[in-house]
């Protein structure tokens, strides 16, 4: 190990942050029902615990994503709350979530839907959900829409297009100076014949028409397969529309597993665009890593630390590419020598130089290890038994 590749790596943990999110420690499932889990959060002071433990174990988690309606039911009123959640737990506010998918109104859509009444319900939960960022200080408001028809001919496909411009538009005015609208795509589910915002082409088209201080969000479980995610990744970089990542693994659809669980050499490409952009420009460019996952069968804070390991694990290896060396073999159309040039990078094992990195910042080296000795998982379920075992695991 050189002393380079060491500094290279601590660089890049310095630097590395992942959000987590709030729904994460919630109870979740799949829509053939839930499983409930006795230690799941069932309050937004759980969230902000079970997220305060995260961090306070890895050091890199300092802000937690917030879901409005799940979080903030009753909206600015509880903002206050969050800010004293926020100061117990160590744990900021991070991206802001409108929900614009779960009211019975929203059936047939939100900023899409054929009846202004409700595109207009939709448009002011978004603004006032801006209102909400602004008071907790949260730069990114971070909108996905489940917009979208399940059969041909039943939806006007242009009409619907015209109607989120305008309404990105009007939420684009609304931002402070401060502020960034990330809009995520997501090509099907819950809609199986036609998403509104269904790729990066679409979410890419609708920022640049919303505004300068919107960006595309890529969540890496909407795609379809085989797609190719560090291509998009690299041609948002180029065009300064990058503004933030959801991140899971997947096998099949938006399956929410932990990062890496799947596919890491995936993550590590994904990483790898990002420095080498930073290489290129002399600057990493300003995006968000947020983690999107629900942990169905998996304890949902084990599952975030490993998640949160395995991103710091894989930014750290796609840190030390050699980027001077991979330029010229690749303008010299080196293959074989090229692609070894970043697989090299990938293989090596940065983990002991991570433990070194935990020490350094009196973080436990082996976070999971210090997690189940901590007594925290025994004392929650404990404490939340009861409460989650009122909660409907049923869909029908
Ligand atoms: C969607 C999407 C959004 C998330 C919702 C709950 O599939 O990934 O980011 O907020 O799920
Ligand atoms: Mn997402
Ligand atoms: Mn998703």
């Amino acid at each position: 190990m050189t002393d380079k590749l060491e500094s290279l790596i601590y660089e890049a943990l310095e630097r590395f942050n992942i959000e987590l999110p709030s729904w994460g420690f919630a109870n979740t499932g799949t829509r053939f029902g839930k499983f409930i889990q006795p230690a799941a959060a069932v309050t937004i002071e759980d969230k902000f615990s079970d997220a305060g433990q995260v961090h306070a174990l890895t050091g890199a988690c300092p802000t937690i994503a917030l879901h409005v309606q799940w979080d903030l039911p009753k909206g600015l009123e509880d903002v206050a709350h969050v800010q004293r959640l926020a100061q117990r737990y160590g744990v900021q506010p991070g991206s802001i979530n409108p929900n614009v998918f779960q009211d019975q109104e929203y059936k047939y859509g939100s900023l899409g839907n054929p009846d202004p009444t409700i595109r207009k319900r939709a448009l002011d939960h978004i603004l006032e959900c801006i209102g909400i960022a602004e008071t907790l200080g949260c730069r990114d408001i971070a909108p996905w829409f489940a917009d979208g028809s399940n059969y041909p001919g039943t939806q006007s496909i242009r009409n619907r297009i015209a109607w989120f411009e305008d309404a990105l538009r009007r939420i684009h005015a609304g931002l402070t100076p401060q502020q960034r609208l990330l809009i995520e795509y997501k090509p099907f589910e819950p809609a199986f014949y036609h998403t509104d915002v269904a790729d990066w082409g679409m979410a890419f088209l609708l920022a640049r028409n919303a505004g300068p201080q919107a960006y595309v969000l890529v969540d890496t479980g909407h795609h379809y397969q085989a797609q190719n995610i560090e291509q998009i990744v690299a041609w948002l970089l180029h065009h300064r529309m990058m503004g933030g990542f959801h991140f899971n693994d997947r096998r099949y659809a938006d399956d929410d597993l932990t990062l890496g669980s799947i596919d890491p050499y995936q993550i590590f490409r994904i990483f790898h665009e990002m420095h080498s952009y930073a290489w290129q420009t002399g600057h990493f460019a300003d995006v968000a890593y947020m983690i999107d996952q629900s942990h169905n069968l998996k304890g949902k804070l084990e599952a975030m630390i490993q998640t949160v390991c395995t991103a710091q694990e894989l930014y750290a290896k796609a840190a030390i590419v050699d980027h001077v060396r991979l330029a010229s073999l690749q303008d010299t159309c080196s293959l074989v020598e090229a692609e070894e040039c970043l697989r090299v990078a990938f293989w090596h094992d940065v983990r002991p130089i991570l433990r070194e990195w935990r020490r350094s910042h009196g973080l436990p080296e082996d976070p999971m290890h210090t997690f189940r000795e901590s007594g925290y998982l025994e004392r929650i379920t404990a404490e939340r038994r009861s409460r989650n075992a009122t909660i409907a695991s049923t869909y029908a």
